[in-house]
């Protein structure tokens, strides 16, 4: 038994009984949209996966406390706190936990406390990446790194182009993640459907991602795998429009001297102002892809 592991009753029974179970990150609520949709976003997230015969697992630091699933007054709470929720990846965790902390998890902690429950498949948004000009800053998100350790599928819509999309591959690539694009050969680059960079492989059913989740985990292989899912054709925005708004949110960044943990929320938040709704509307949609493409690869394993 993990001490530091507070398993939902509900996630808890449906991993006792073999039933699939969908981990969902924090962050994205915390720092990655504004409240209240951040809220809804995130219960509407729960009732995707649930419609899609699954168990959702929203995990959090909460009082010091490792949440694998939280109640729906948690996710309020996360909602309504927003940034002032401290931003949480792997060199934050112990921290929080011996401090009694509230904490947001990222990709790389959402992989680490869903592993630490037995959860297989994580959906969310868009992962961390190797930013722009990283061959200067050195600005590498952790997630990568987790994603090299940690055994958990992770379904995103790609990476936003606030990254270098070539040198996060390489780095995946270097470190032995499988990136899989769910029926599509072309990396999805989250706003858009295309980035003119190839996946390593096409998968065309849950059914198959579920087989190569069993060859990695009989093989004992160590690390997680990238599932890359493009946004629903409909949400799909104008790439010239969005790369645009994204190379403004890149040079501010850069001219106010922004660094460290706090790049992806300023980019994040500056690519939504200066899209207006149109970018919050498609991240709302992508999300809700992920989870239920996600829900069905628990469901085939
Ligand atoms: N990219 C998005 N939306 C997000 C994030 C990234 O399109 O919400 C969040 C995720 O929680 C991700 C984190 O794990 O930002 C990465 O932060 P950093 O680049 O500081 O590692
Ligand atoms: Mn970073």
């Amino acid at each position: 038994m993990n001490p530091y592991l507070d398993i939902h009753p509900e996630v808890a029974e449906a991993l006792a009984n073999g039933r699939p179970v969908v981990a969902l990150e924090s962050t994205i609520i915390s720092h990655g949209m504004p409240y209240p949709q951040n809220v809804q976003t995130a219960l509407a997230v729960e009732e995707v996966v649930r419609q899609t015969g699954a168990v959702p697992a929203t995990i959090a630091i909460l009082g010091g406390r490792l949440k694998a699933g939280l109640t729906r007054e948690e996710i309020e709470y996360l909602g309504q706190q927003g940034q002032q929720v401290t931003k949480t990846s792997r060199r934050d965790l112990a921290v929080l936990v011996a401090k009694g902390m509230d904490g947001a998890t990222t990709v790389a902690t959402t992989m680490m406390i869903a592993h630490m429950a037995g959860i297989r498949v994580f959906a969310t948004g868009g992962i961390g990446g190797v930013h722009r000009g990283a061959e200067t800053t050195m600005d590498i998100s952790a997630d990568l790194q987790e994603l090299a350790r940690t055994d958990v599928a992770v379904v995103c819509a790609g990476a936003k182009a606030i990254l270098d999309l070539k040198l996060t591959l390489e780095y995946l690539e270097t470190h032995g993640v499988p990136v899989l694009g769910y029926q599509t050969q072309e990396l999805p680059a989250f706003y858009t459907r295309t980035s003119g960079l190839s996946v390593d492989y096409r998968v065309d059913t849950p059914e198959e991602l579920a087989a190569v989740l069993k060859v990695r985990k009989d093989l004992g292989l160590a690390g997680g795998v990238l599932v890359t899912n493009p946004i629903p054709e409909a949400w799909s925005m104008d790439p010239a429009l969005i790369n645009a708004a994204i190379d403004r949110a890149v040079a501010e960044a850069e001219d106010q001297g922004i660094t460290g943990k706090a790049v992806t929320p300023f980019l994040l938040a500056r690519v939504k102002e200066i899209t207006g709704g149109d970018s919050l509307e498609a991240n709302i949609a992508l999300v809700k892809n992920n989870a239920a493409l996600a829900a069905r690869i628990a469901a085939a394993l």
